[in-house]
């Protein structure tokens, strides 16, 4: 799907154990502007439900397991992240949504922009009506 892309991430493993770098260019599409992460997350509880016109992310389960539906106003998409050796890249207008998070999980995601709430489309047919009017698709 255009705008989504699952990344392979490169382990630098030795005896004590394994180290992943993030670094912009070599493994992170865009300037890195913000970095959260999600935890402690409650069974059956879904969360997301909305896109974003201009924000890139890239989201990394570094512990425990997810999923995460992405859907383009078009076709639709379900990724299980389950290693911190994957990470997937989100473009702009791409409407996500996490679930099934495992005990445990930690959902890190590395943003393209700062926070801003007022990006947020989070209206699922005025995603549609943008996807298929807007020349953003
Ligand atoms: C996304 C998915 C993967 C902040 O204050 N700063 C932040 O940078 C973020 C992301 C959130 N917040 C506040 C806003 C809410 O009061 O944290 C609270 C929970 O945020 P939200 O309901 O947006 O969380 P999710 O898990 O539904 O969505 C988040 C991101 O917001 C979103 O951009 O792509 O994770």
């Amino acid at each position: 799907m255009k705008n989504i892309e699952l990344i392979e991430l490169i382990s630098h493993g030795d005896n004590r154990g394994s180290l992943i770098a993030l670094e912009k260019e070599h493994n992170v599409p865009f300037d890195i502007k913000r970095v959260y992460y999600i935890y402690d997350t409650k069974r059956g509880v879904p969360r997301g439900f909305h896109a974003h016109q201009d924000l890139e992310q890239l989201l990394i389960c570094v512990s425990g397991s997810c999923k995460i539906k992405v859907d383009n106003g078009k076709e639709q998409e379900v990724y299980e992240l389950n290693t911190p050796e994957q990470a997937l890249y989100i473009g702009k207008m791409i409407w996500r949504e996490m679930y099934d998070f495992s005990q445990g999980c930690v959902l890190m995601v590395i943003a393209s922009q700062y926070y801003d709430s007022e990006e947020y489309i989070r209206d699922y047919d005025k995603f549609i009506e943008m996807v298929n009017g807007g020349g953003n698709s």
